[in-house]
């Protein structure tokens, strides 16, 4: 009976995915890496910028609570619900301790699987030492960039609390920066104008805003999330039900700033003042405020309606936990935990990431020491799996470009090879002139009576 309703769950919750999910076809050209093709020289390869599958990446984070001993239940203490959460207000018996598993709220059930009922979360102490506030930091550290590509989703069990701020950092926790402010009253908490994410336009999409939409209004006890809204910013270039992806692939392709927004190796959830449920603090009821949160979700992936996806700058389509590392497993001849680098002996021009738009606007731009297109071997030499070029006997040099004698008593015959060069180049022209007018006098032939 438990399994079929756990099984009905699933579907269900498959089912909606399916159905919220706007995301075009387009976002297939990130399966592969690359594809078999056949050309005039036979099988061959085809390459194609790529991205790991997006899995659950709550399950690889670490989670650190500052201060370290703010979770509830050491000792054990009593506390309420607020007012609007409980039928009777004043009825204070619920029970944090740490020591019995069933009345214990620890971090790790803010990642737990959801759809249990009652919901499991973490709590922390409550508020008995008012008027000092009670501030509490949540961080998530991954090691790893990540990419956004959902919203991130804060479920709260308490009410939602009335001043918070979520950072986010770049580099593994070493600086930190603003993503956005949430308040009952952004003027009065931060001395910021409050804004909503549909107020934003392409122009102003990076600005960090306040937003009085996640903490305004206990009217409705169900209204329990905080969001930061990836989907709304990504509309703004994609369209608002996200069929114009290649549009903001193309601003992704050109634009660092807006690729950075999205990325990040950490996040920080730094609550600030707890839900009151109203402007004065009741001072003889303090164990009615406090934090609890069900769940995180850092959503993501477009396709499974799961979490936010390993960054891997385009090359690669798995992303490995080994060791209690995740790092990409490059393709294209990149190397790096994010295949930021070229591999050794690939490194014929700078690295550059693939690019989001699919083929052919778009490229995977692999490492490569030569090619048939910008990079050639040169005087007759053969590119090798885009490796080496196998140049012939007399030539030398990673595209064969050194000739027969190299250095200084050859000087004067090198430059001699130039003015040779040269003239085959005037000679090419003058040919290509003498054809433009032979095909000019041929079309006037024709049209003349
Ligand atoms: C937490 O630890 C700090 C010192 O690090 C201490 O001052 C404080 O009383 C502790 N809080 C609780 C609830 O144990
Ligand atoms: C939380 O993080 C901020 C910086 O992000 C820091 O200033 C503060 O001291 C930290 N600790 C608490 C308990 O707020
Ligand atoms: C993060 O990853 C690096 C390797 O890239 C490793 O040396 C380090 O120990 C990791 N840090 C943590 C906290 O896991
Ligand atoms: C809450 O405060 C009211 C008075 O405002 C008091 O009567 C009641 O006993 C308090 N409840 C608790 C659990 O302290
Ligand atoms: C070591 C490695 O990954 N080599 C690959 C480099 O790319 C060529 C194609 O460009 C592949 O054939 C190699 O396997
Ligand atoms: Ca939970």
């Amino acid at each position: 009976m438990r399994l079929l309703l756990l099984l009905a769950l699933k579907a269900l919750w498959a089912s909606w995915c399916q159905a919220t999910q706007h995301y075009p076809a387009s976002w297939g050209h990130y399966d592969v890496c690359k594809s078999q093709v056949y050309t005039e020289d036979g099988l061959g390869w085809h390459y194609m910028a790529c991205q790991p599958e997006a899995t659950d990446m709550t399950k690889y984070l670490r989670v650190t609570l500052d201060p370290a001993n703010i979770t509830c239940g050491d000792p054990p203490e009593m506390y309420c619900a607020l007012p609007m959460f409980e039928e009777n207000p004043y009825m204070c018996n619920n029970e944090c301790d740490a020591a019995t598993e069933e009345l214990a709220h620890p971090p790790e059930l803010m990642f737990d699987f959801e759809g249990r009922n009652p919901t499991t979360f973490w709590q922390s102490t409550s508020w008995k030492k008012h008027p000092k506030p009670l501030q509490v930091n949540i961080t998530l550290s991954w090691n790893k960039t990540i990419e956004l590509t959902d919203d991130i989703v804060i479920t709260f069990e308490s009410g939602r609390p009335e001043q918070m701020v979520l950072e986010k950092s770049l580099d593994y926790g070493r600086t930190w920066q603003p993503y956005q402010f949430y308040a009952t009253d952004c003027l009065d908490a931060f001395t910021m104008e409050p804004k909503a994410v549909h107020e934003l336009t392409q122009h102003t999409l990076l600005d960090i805003i306040c937003t009085e939409d996640y903490s305004r209004g206990y009217v409705w006890k169900y209204d329990k999330t905080v969001r930061f809204e990836i989907k709304d910013r990504f509309a703004l270039f994609a369209g608002p039900r996200l069929h114009n992806m290649a549009s903001l692939y193309g601003q992704l392709d050109t634009t660092k700033n807006l690729r950075d927004f999205f990325t990040l190796t950490d996040l920080r959830i730094r609550l600030l003042r707890p839900a009151t449920g109203a402007t004065m603090v009741d001072e003889n009821n303090l164990s009615r405020y406090f934090y609890a949160i069900s769940d995180i979700k850092v959503q993501g992936s477009p396709r499974l309606c799961l979490t936010v996806t390993c960054k891997c700058n385009l090359h690669a389509n798995a992303c490995m936990f080994e060791k209690g590392k995740l790092s990409c497993e490059c393709e294209h001849n990149t190397t790096g935990p994010d295949c930021s680098r070229c591999k050794r002996h690939y490194q014929g021009r700078a690295w550059s990431m693939g690019s989001y738009l699919p083929i052919p606007k778009g490229t995977a731009n692999i490492c490569r020491v030569c090619d048939s297109v910008l990079l050639r071997c040169q005087n007759g030499g053969v590119c090798e799996q885009h490796q080496r070029c196998r140049c012939p006997p007399a030539f030398s040099g990673v595209l064969c470009e050194r000739g027969p004698c190299y250095g200084d008593p050859c000087e004067e015959l090198q430059s001699g090879q130039a003015a040779l060069h040269l003239a085959t180049t005037r000679q090419a022209l003058l040919l290509l002139l003498l054809s433009l007018i032979t095909s000019l006098t041929a079309t006037w032939g024709l049209l003349s009576p």
